[in-house]
């Protein structure tokens, strides 16, 4: 099953994207990551991104694509993924098109108001080695600061701070969000209300994800 997560920054993407990866057995492939790992390890890419990741613009469409692409060719996508904040552009869903030609079976589009989001961007950390994700009001780590799997002290995302956020969100309105248009119209798209907690966005995905499969009539079941 190929699934796209779409969903304003803070939105809930990468958690959901965990959950599916971890309860449906697909390799989550979160664009944003791959490039914080980029920009971390100084490569080539990482260089010419890390500006626009600073500022909160989106990196460009030529970069992203041929991230997307070599990921796609590492041998273990034939059954499906999920796409963790790609594609971001009209641009960007085409050139998944060619890129895959089976068209993405489930659109999700996660939706939150824009004081949760900032309310939750604010209280979001990250563990700089495995790249988990808390919430130190909502999923606080067990011990204050400290990654739960490797004791690693968390960090707070540079494009997190209350101005960066903001630009994130004007870039998504004026970029992204006319993908909800596009999938809809191509019958795929699944609304889900992310703005409780994440148990209950979660059963949500579970319902549309599960009515996929089932409607498919595929084998494939949830762990
Ligand atoms: P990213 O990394 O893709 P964004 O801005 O799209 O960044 P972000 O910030 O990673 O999205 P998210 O993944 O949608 O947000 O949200 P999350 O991390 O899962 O959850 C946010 C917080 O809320 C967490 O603390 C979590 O615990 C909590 N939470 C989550 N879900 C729930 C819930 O249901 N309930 C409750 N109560 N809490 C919840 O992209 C970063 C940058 O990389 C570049 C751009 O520069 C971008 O700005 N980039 C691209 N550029 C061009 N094209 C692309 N395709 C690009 N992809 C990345
Ligand atoms: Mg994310």
């Amino acid at each position: 099953m190929r699934v796209i997560l779409l969903g304003a920054p803070g939105s809930g993407k990468g958690t959901v994207g965990e959950l599916i990866e971890r309860v449906y057995g697909l390799p989550r492939i979160a664009t944003g990551d791959l490039l914080r790992r980029a920009v971390q390890e100084k490569t080539p890419l990482g260089r010419k991104a890390a500006e626009s990741i600073g500022r909160g613009g989106l990196v460009p469409d030529d970069l992203v694509v041929a991230l997307v692409r070599e990921r796609l060719d590492a041998g273990d996508t034939g059954g499906g993924y999920v796409l963790d904040g790609f594609p971001r552009t009209i641009a960007q869903a085409q050139s998944l098109e060619a890129m895959d030609p089976r068209p993405a079976e489930v659109v999700i589009d996660i939706e939150a108001d824009e004081e949760t989001i900032i309310g939750r961007l604010e209280a979001r950390r990250l563990c700089p080695r495995c790249a988990a994700v808390y919430n130190l009001r909502s999923q606080p780590p067990r011990r204050a600061d400290l990654c739960d799997e490797d004791d690693e002290t968390l960090i707070r995302r540079d494009d997190d701070h209350p101005e960066i956020v903001r630009k994130r969100l004007r870039v998504y309105h004026e970029q992204t969000e006319r993908l909800v248009a596009y999938y809809a119209e191509k019958g795929a798209l699944h609304r889900v209300a992310g703005g409780g907690t994440v148990d209950e966005t979660f059963a949500q995905v579970r319902q549309v994800l599960d009515r996929a499969l089932a409607g498919a009539g595929k084998e494939q079941t949830a762990r």
